[in-house]
């Protein structure tokens, strides 16, 4: 078949047919997605089995709740990060912390806390460090924020999110900070594990199809939202985690690596080599 039979067709199917009220939006990604499908279908001499079997496995997807997974791991999600930071600088808009993917395992509704919090149970103070973060949410002139909200979420040390492994209470490892007077936030964790997708499940099984991992370093994610300002959606990663720069998800970032000190009763001591709190 040839691109105008297929063109044609599509028209018969989808626009053609119409009678009530359409959507022209909803209209026009719908004929584009299946004409460019039926291209695929066409060209790559798809056979019965294999449509169905595509179908079948994005309903895979959908009952094992991986969609955003998927998303995840095809760089999809990391391909529309990438169109918004060319929005952006196309307005003129640029500098300041770079944006990051969110993934698909935000919770909304955390507990909120003013100017600091401790996210972690305490459960899991044996198997991890403690881990300390403090800083300044400004505006691009580099004004502070007062009453800014810092939304943090990570996973615990085996690189597990609450909500997902119900054997956290609700809401571990996720907080709310609202910034001081100043702008400030200062919280106090545990550190995290990297995240692996579900190894028996269906993200994992195309990425074994595709010869590649499903492997996260480890991370803590951020939703900075202020009065004025657009939201920004972040993660920093841990420096010197094996899968820092082979992330599945391609979220790793220049700008989003900062250094870790660890601190020891020596290093206590020492506290002149410590970043000044806040500077
Ligand atoms: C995660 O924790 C994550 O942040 C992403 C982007 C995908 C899967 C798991
Ligand atoms: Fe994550």
């Amino acid at each position: 078949m040839d691109k105008h039979e297929i063109d044609s067709l599509v028209q018969h199917f989808i626009v053609k047919t119409a009678r009530g009220e359409v959507n022209p939006r909803v209209q026009q990604v719908t004929v584009r997605l299946l004409t460019d499908l039926f291209t695929a279908i066409e060209d790559l001499d798809l056979q019965p089995g294999e449509v169905w079997k595509g179908l079948e496995y994005l309903a895979d997807c959908g009952m094992a709740h991986e969609m955003g997974l998927l998303a995840a791991g095809l760089g999809l999600e990391r391909f529309i990060d990438i169109r918004s930071d060319e929005a952006e600088v196309r307005a003129g808009l640029q500098g300041g912390t770079p944006r990051t993917i969110e993934g698909p395992l935000y919770v909304s509704g955390a507990p909120v806390y003013h100017g600091f919090a401790r996210l972690d149970d305490g459960t899991e103070e044996e198997e991890g460090e403690v881990l300390f973060m403090q800083g300044t949410v400004r505006d691009e002139a580099g004004n502070p924020l007062p009453r800014a909200s810092v939304e943090v979420w990570h996973a615990n040390t085996l690189g597990n999110y609450s909500f997902f492994d119900k054997s956290q209470p609700a809401f571990n490892l996720r907080r709310t900070i609202m910034t001081d007077d100043r702008g400030r936030y200062q919280l106090r964790t545990i550190m995290p594990s990297g995240y692996g997708c579900p190894p028996d499940g269906p993200t994992q099984q195309l990425l074994n199809l595709l010869g590649r991992h499903g492997r996260r370093p480890a991370h803590i994610h951020f939703f900075i939202r202020a009065q004025g300002c657009r939201m920004l959606t972040t993660q920093i990663n841990i420096d010197g985690d094996e899968y820092l720069w082979d992330d599945f998800a391609f979220a790793s970032r220049d700008g989003l690596v900062p250094e870790v000190h660890k601190i020891t009763a020596d290093t206590a001591l020492a506290a002149k080599k410590l970043p000044r709190p806040y500077s």
